[in-house]
């Protein structure tokens, strides 16, 4: 028995960008767990990926495999990559002379966060011609609401929350989805630090807090313009910081002069005095630490509500404070250039259109798309789980007309509905470089093992499919490894072998970057009040906007209860959704359901009950709990169609509708009524 140890780093769509390592026993890997010398990671991962052997060993795709027999029906054969290839070249040939490259269109998100493999079919979308795509499924609302205020995604880096004496968690849960995060909380609150979550429920994150506010969804905006009203009127604001550093003036004073805890009371269902006092707990701190996620932007007013959750360190100057400020995200901490993987350039022959993949069901069933797509390539995505409205998408995705590539290290709901699925390698199996959204490395990974059977990485399926369609350009002829560190030296970065903490490279900003001392980010060089929407129905200053789905008179009237469905502990997106083990542990979908709503409906915990909206009807199982406010219900997502009686996915039950300023799903944002099954 031969046993090596090995670095890597976690590919998931996660802010927490863990530094693994990996163990590797007779070519298979055996284990999985943190790197105790990366300063972020710590030697701490979720338990999801601390499991990843399951997946890794576990019943991958080890072939391509071709369809046999009707769409959806399941049953596919094994044939060779030639086979599968020439099949693929044959049918986009097709559909390109027939209707054109813009009928072909890729959708890909983030199955892997590497840089390289993870945008390499843009090299061929733009080199062909195909539609492209606008990547709005998951950051485009939040980071729209940010950069809208502060200008730059950097803020203070989470090691200074032991200088904090508040730490705010706002829209995210954190023991579920940023783990490595809680490390930094529990060190500032062994310092003497309070923690208080801002979530419509008593999640994970919430239970461990000393204060829990559960505003209802989408109405964050109301809460944190009371604030600064309490803020403003008890001389608790920075006139200093106001003046110098933001475009604070009389209008935006008397504006917020109009917001008192009075008049957001019952738009956020929160006591008056709850608000006041939880806004001077906040003005009263010296460094309090806010960061921001991105599970209150998911709402049709998400922008504008994370936009005023960013105006709150402005309006105190904590971000003069080390351990105070707020942060949304680390993505601007290292600019990376990867033009040597997008090949933008061509784009310029060919400026074709852009499709939101967010839309995928209405793209792929409406009448307006002209051209219609007729193909459909799908890398690291499983749209027929995680888009919105998922019976248009899969209704797509049905259409015997449509030819569907899916390239997938797992059977998924979407690859059971394509015409040929490629088989993937994991990022155990190949090359990568990872930067992320929540801490400040940059990561180099190389492959552990070999590829399980046929597997191939994204970077070699895409160059197979553009030599097969004739682009014999050298941007298809590179390797994974040149690949890497040709974006490295374009950046101006090191090869990787000479990082001084090698295999990362730390990018933290400076102090002063990161509370911006220098200026925010805006060409002004302030923190801006104002957001500027170029959307001239978007209020102009952080307020509630009423647009959500309980302010459409219609739905709220047919539909009393409000709906959002945030991401399951145990699963990442889809990923590991399909294990057994995972299956069993979890059990059935589940509703969580106030037990004053249950009583009204005469349902008892533990009963099946149906959720319905316009859009479908799902049935679940209720468990009634106070973790959910009256009037609120929710199911944690990232299910499997399998496991609903109908054979579709939750999302069933959410809207695609394109979100201001930027497109983007309001997952969270939802009505549906209940009733026993
Ligand atoms: N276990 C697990 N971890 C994950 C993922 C996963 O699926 N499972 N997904 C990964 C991905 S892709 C992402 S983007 C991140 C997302 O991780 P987060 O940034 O944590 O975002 P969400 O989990 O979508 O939502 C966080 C919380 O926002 C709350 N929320 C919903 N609406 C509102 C609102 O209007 N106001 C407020 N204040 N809160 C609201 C939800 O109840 C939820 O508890 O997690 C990553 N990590
Ligand atoms: N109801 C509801 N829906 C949601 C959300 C929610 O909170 N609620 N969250 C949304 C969010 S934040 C996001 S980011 C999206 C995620 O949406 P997607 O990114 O479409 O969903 P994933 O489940 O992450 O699908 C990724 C797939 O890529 C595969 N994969 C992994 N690595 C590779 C690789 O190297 N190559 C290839 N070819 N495949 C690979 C995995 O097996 C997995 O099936 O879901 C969104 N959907
Ligand atoms: S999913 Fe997130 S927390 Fe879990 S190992 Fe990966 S990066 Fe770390
Ligand atoms: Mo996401």
């Amino acid at each position: 028995m031969t046993e090596s140890k090995h670095f890597s780093t976690c590919p998931m769509d996660c802010p927490s960008a863990c530094a693994l390592e990996v163990t590797q026993t007779d070519g298979r890997v055996t284990g999985l767990r943190g790197n105790r010398d990366h300063p972020f990671t710590r030697g701490v991962i979720c338990g999801k990926v601390a499991r990843y052997v399951e997946i890794q060993n576990g019943p991958r795709l080890t072939s391509p495999l071709l369809r046999v027999g009707a769409k959806g029906a399941d049953h596919f054969r094994p044939v060779t990559w030639e086979v599968a290839l020439e099949r693929i070249v044959t049918e986009l040939q097709r559909v390109i002379q027939r209707s054109g490259p813009q009928a072909v269109f890729a959708h890909f998100y983030a199955g892997t966060m590497g840089l390289v493999q993870r945008s390499a079919v843009e090299r061929l979308v733009h080199r062909a011609g195909f539609s492209r795509m606008a990547p709005t499924i998951c950051a485009s609302i939040a980071g729209a609401g940010w950069l809208a205020g502060v200008g730059r995604k950097i803020g203070p880096d989470p090691a200074e929350m032991r200088h904090s004496d508040l730490i705010l968690l706002w829209g995210i849960n954190a023991v579920s989805t940023h783990i490595n995060l809680m490390t930094f909380v529990r060190e500032a609150r062994q310092q003497g630090a309070r923690l208080v979550v801002v979530d419509p429920y008593r999640t994970r994150t919430a239970r461990l807090a000393d204060q829990h506010l559960d505003p209802r969804p989408g109405t964050d905006g109301a809460l944190v313009a009371a604030m600064i009203h309490v803020l403003l009127e008890e001389g608790l604001s920075d006139p200093e910081f106001l003046a110098e550093r933001t475009d604070f003036d009389p209008e935006v004073r008397e504006h917020f002069r109009q917001r008192s805890p009075e008049w957001a009371a019952p738009i956020t269902g929160l006591d008056p005095a709850v608000i006041r006092a939880f806004a001077r707990d906040y003005g009263r701190a010296r460094a309090p630490f806010l960061k921001i996620g991105f599970g209150l932007s998911r709402q049709a007013n998400g922008a504008v509500n994370l936009h005023a959750v960013s105006c709150l360190p402005a309006v105190t100057g904590a971000w003069r404070r080390v351990g105070g400020g707020a942060l949304l995200s680390t993505s601007d901490c290292v600019r990376i250039d990867d033009e040597a993987v997008l090949q933008s350039h061509w784009l310029a022959q060919r400026p074709s259109r852009i499709l939101d993949m967010s839309r995928l069901g209405a793209l792929l069933t409406g009448a307006a798309v002209d051209p219609p797509i007729e193909a459909l390539l799908t890398f690291s995505a499983n749209p027929a789980a995680a888009c919105p409205d998922l019976s248009a998408v899969r209704r797509g995705l049905l259409r015997e007309d449509l030819f569907t590539v899916v390239h997938e290290q797992v059977m998924t709901d979407t690859a059971r509905l394509a015409d040929v699925v490629l088989p993937a390698t994991t990022f155990l199996e190949h090359e990568d470089l990872y930067k992320s959204y929540g801490q400040t490395t940059l990561q180099w990974a190389k492959p552990v093992v070999a590829p399980t059977g046929a597997a191939r990485c994204n970077h070699d399926v895409v160059d197979a499919i553009a030599r097969g369609l004739g682009f014999d350009e050298p941007p298809f002829r590179r390797s994974v490894a040149e690949t890497v560190r040709t974006v490295l030296a374009d950046s101006g970065l090191p090869p990787p072998e000479s990082w001084p903490n090698h295999p990362w490279l730390d990018v933290t900003p400076s102090p002063d970057a990161a509370h911006f001392r220098h200026g925010f980010g805006q060409a002004d060089g302030r923190f801006h009040f104002r957001p500027g929407w170029r959307d001239p129905a978007m209020p102009t200053l952080p307020d509630h906007w009423p647009v959500n789905r309980r302010d459409r008179a219609d739905e709220a009237s047919r539909y009393p209860l409000d709906f959002m469905t945030p991401p399951d502990h145990a699963v990442l997106n889809s990923t590991f959704a399909g294990l057994d083990t995972v299956q069993k542990r979890r059990g059935p979908p589940v509703l969580m359901l106030n037990p004053a709503d249950a009583a009204a409906r005469g349902i008892g915990d533990g009963q099946p009950v149906v959720v319905f909206n316009d859009l479908g009807r799902l049935t679940l199982t209720a468990r009634l709990t106070s973790d959910v406010r009256p009037g609120l219900c929710l199911c944690e997502s990232n299910r499997v169609a399998d496991e609903f009686p109908e054979g579709i996915g939750l999302n069933l039950l959410t809207h695609a509708d394109r979100t201001a300023p930027a497109g983007g799903p309001a997952f969270h944002d939802n009505r549906v009524e209940v009733a026993p099954a």
